[in-house]
């Protein structure tokens, strides 16, 4: 029977899904193996569901030796997987769009109104059991009615953003290579005109920090940054220096450049809300992308065309 290794948990309904295409193995440690590790893990497999963190290339292919035929990564995003070079060995790889869109927006948009109406900062105060009173000045925050939301990458996550901050009374802008319609801008222009900047593109080369210290300084000095998509898109010591210089308002992050780790002077900025890679953390869409990895696997081991395959 084909071995299909899975490289950390996924939700059941995936693994029953699998077990109808060969043996199931699931790696049981709760963080991504080391490169060592995972080479052995996979070794003589004919499908790989791997994910966040797993470093999926040339070399864990060799190692799983000339059987393996499908790459399925539990995500959206694909930076952890070297596409051109399993294509060469003609290996199939898969990802997860679509299925995530509206929980990872969801996430989003909570971090905004978090960082914007101070609700880390409120339930930090509480907690702390610091003495408070209400008055008419008390932690006031930054409305989003009226305000313009520029969303940098207009994909599935963009769009559902977009229907979030319209739903808010926002105005939106949008850049990125494809011209939606209307809204479309360059660059530069959201980075002038947005009090909201949400980052909804995919970690590329032409995209890692993006949002640097130049980028920070182009933005209004009220502005607020949210960041969904991958760490590494943001230069996080620039981020740091822009909020202790004022350069922008606040920011809220679920994604960091080094994850797990944070850098240390945004871990005490009141200004900063975080949350741990949280974006498609639902029982519903984690299952959801699970299950579509399965499908992509069962599909080509069958002999068939994945449903959802990353090309190189
Ligand atoms: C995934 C994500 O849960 O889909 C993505 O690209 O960032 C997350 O929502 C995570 O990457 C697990 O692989």
């Amino acid at each position: 029977m084909a071995k299909i290794a899975v490289t950390r948990w996924i939700p059941d309904d995936a693994v029953k899904l699998l077990a109808e295409a060969g043996d199931v193995m699931v790696s049981p440690a709760d963080r991504p193996l080391a490169p060592d590790e995972l080479r052995e893990f996979v070794s003589g497999a004919s499908a790989v569901v791997g994910m966040l963190h797993d470093r999926l290339d040339g070399a864990l292919a060799d190692a799983a030796g000339p059987g393996l035929k499908v790459v399925a990564n539990v995500a959206v995003g694909y930076d952890n997987v070297d596409v051109p070079a399993l294509a060469e060995r003609g290996i199939v790889v898969t990802n997860t769009p679509g299925v995530l869109a509206d929980a990872t927006a969801d996430l989003a948009f909570g971090l905004l109104l978090a960082v914007t109406r101070r609700i880390g900062e409120g339930e930090r105060l509480l907690r702390s059991r610091t003495p408070w009173s209400f008055h008419l000045g008390f932690l006031l925050g930054s409305g989003l009615q009226g305000k313009t939301l520029g969303i940098v990458g207009l994909g599935q996550i963009g769009r559902a953003m977009a229907k979030r901050a319209e739903a808010f009374g926002m105005e939106i802008v949008y850049s990125g290579r494809t011209n939606r319609g209307a809204g479309h801008v360059s660059f530069e222009e959201l980075l002038a005109r947005s009090d909201v900047v949400s980052l909804h593109c995919p970690l590329t080369p032409e995209t890692r920090h993006l949002i640097d210290a130049a980028a920070l300084r182009a933005m209004k000095p009220g502005a607020y940054l949210v960041n969904t998509t991958r760490g590494p898109v943001v230069d996080e010591a620039a981020l740091a220096d822009a909020l202790e210089a004022g350069e922008i308002a606040g920011a809220a992050l679920d994604v960091f450049e080094k994850e797990p780790e944070v850098e240390p002077r945004l871990l005490g900025r009141e200004d900063v809300v975080l949350s741990p890679h949280l974006g498609s953390a639902t029982v519903e869409t984690r299952t959801a992308m699970a299950v579509l990895a399965a499908r992509n696997v069962v599909e080509v081991l069958d002999g068939r065309a994945p449903l959802t395959e990353v090309k190189p």
